[in-house]
């Protein structure tokens, strides 16, 4: 889990000569017709991302006849969550999935994700939304494009939760808090909100940190809390749903629009099929591992869950979030994609 720089250096080189290998191996042996590219994901095998992508990678493979081999990363193989958007943008990987909390220093308006309470508590109206929200899949995603990465599906991984090394109830317990985030400015913001100490880092340090003290705590859904063992060093879990976990399977534009149409319809068939299948695969782990972590005899962890009171105390320190991000953040454009997407909301609900 842990990234010792120069090592992460020789095994990207290591993989990028390979990817080399593999593109010209395959044009001069297959001829055209045959296709060999990169997924990398932030996640491990098992966990959401992971499988999704493989999921993604099986059924294109089956769908052109063996033409198109996907190769699958795990999280780490290409260097931290950053490295991986970079890598995606410069066309070195042709497919990612990418949080926007790991884009907020480059495009803005993919902020908006940070902005907790935006969403609905009902997973299923929050992925609809996903799924035909115009603000998002319009005007956000023209945004990423913008930036070099084209995000071809907005889908959550579940409800984000807290964790930490004392009960997080009220504010209050913010009070100094050292809240591990990820890079997004608003999240930091969100977080110094609630009187909190936020430090954004990978989550490849987390489990460590967290262990030795460097953060307090952190939020993430449930499958990824257990997943990556956080509940065996932290003794609370809060159940705050405070903001919903948003993914992207995103691919270099340059290289999409490249590809031959039946190509290109045979990769949007499949991020269509995927949709409720992603969907599915957080919400059975989502409910599977908050059973894994209320029963571990092992390792402890005390769950609390909110009152709706105690909810509208975050909720109300979360508002003049939204007006920073309006007035400081972003610009008109910015304003009126979190308002299309504010009514949207409205209309779905
Ligand atoms: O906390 C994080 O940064 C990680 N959480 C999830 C659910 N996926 C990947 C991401 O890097």
């Amino acid at each position: 889990m842990f990234f010792k720089q120069k090592k992460v250096m020789l095994l990207t080189l290591a993989i990028m000569v390979s990817m080399i290998l593999a593109a010209c191996g395959s044009e001069g042996a297959s001829g055209e017709g045959t296709y060999n590219w990169t997924f990398v994901t932030e996640e491990m095998e098992g966990q959401v991302q992971y499988e999704y992508a493989r999921e993604f990678a099986d059924r294109l493979h089956e769908k052109s006849d063996g033409d198109i081999n996907i190769e699958v990363f795990e999280f780490g193989g290409l260097g931290d969550e950053v490295n991986q958007v970079e890598q995606l943008q410069s066309g070195i990987v042709e497919f990612a999935i990418v949080s926007p909390g790991f884009t907020g220093t480059m495009v803005d308006e993919g902020q908006l994700f940070a902005l907790q309470f935006l969403f609905t508590d009902d997973m299923e109206l929050n992925q609809h939304i996903l799924d035909t929200s115009e603000a998002l899949n319009v005007h956000l995603a023209n945004k990423y494009e913008q930036h070099n990465i084209k995000p071809l599906a907005f889908w959550t991984e579940g409800a984000m939760q807290w964790t930490g090394n004392r009960e997080l109830r009220t504010p209050e317990d913010f009070n100094g808090f050292k809240m591990r985030t990820q890079e997004s400015p608003l999240i930091v913001r969100s977080y110094q909100a609630y009187g909190a100490d936020p430090t954004p880092m990978s989550w490849g340090e987390l489990y460590t940190s967290l262990d030795r003290g460097v953060v307090d705590g952190q939020e993430n859904p449930i499958f990824f809390i257990e997943d990556a063992s956080f509940h065996e060093v932290q003794s609370h879990m809060t159940i705050s749903r405070h903001n919903i976990y948003v993914a992207m399977t995103t691919v270099n534009p340059d290289f999409y629009n490249g590809l031959p149409e039946d190509i290109r319809n045979m990769i949007d068939e499949t991020v269509e099929e995927m949709r409720p299948v992603g969907f599915e695969l957080q919400a059975q782990l989502n409910e599977e591992l908050l059973d894994s972590i209320i029963d571990s005899e092992t390792h402890p962890t005390e769950v609390i869950e909110l009152t709706e009171a105690e909810r509208d105390a975050f909720r109300a320190l979360a508002e003049p979030v939204r007006e920073y991000f309006v007035n400081e953040v972003v610009d008109e454009d910015g304003k009126m994609i979190l308002e299309m997407l504010q009514s949207e909301i409205e209309a779905a609900q």
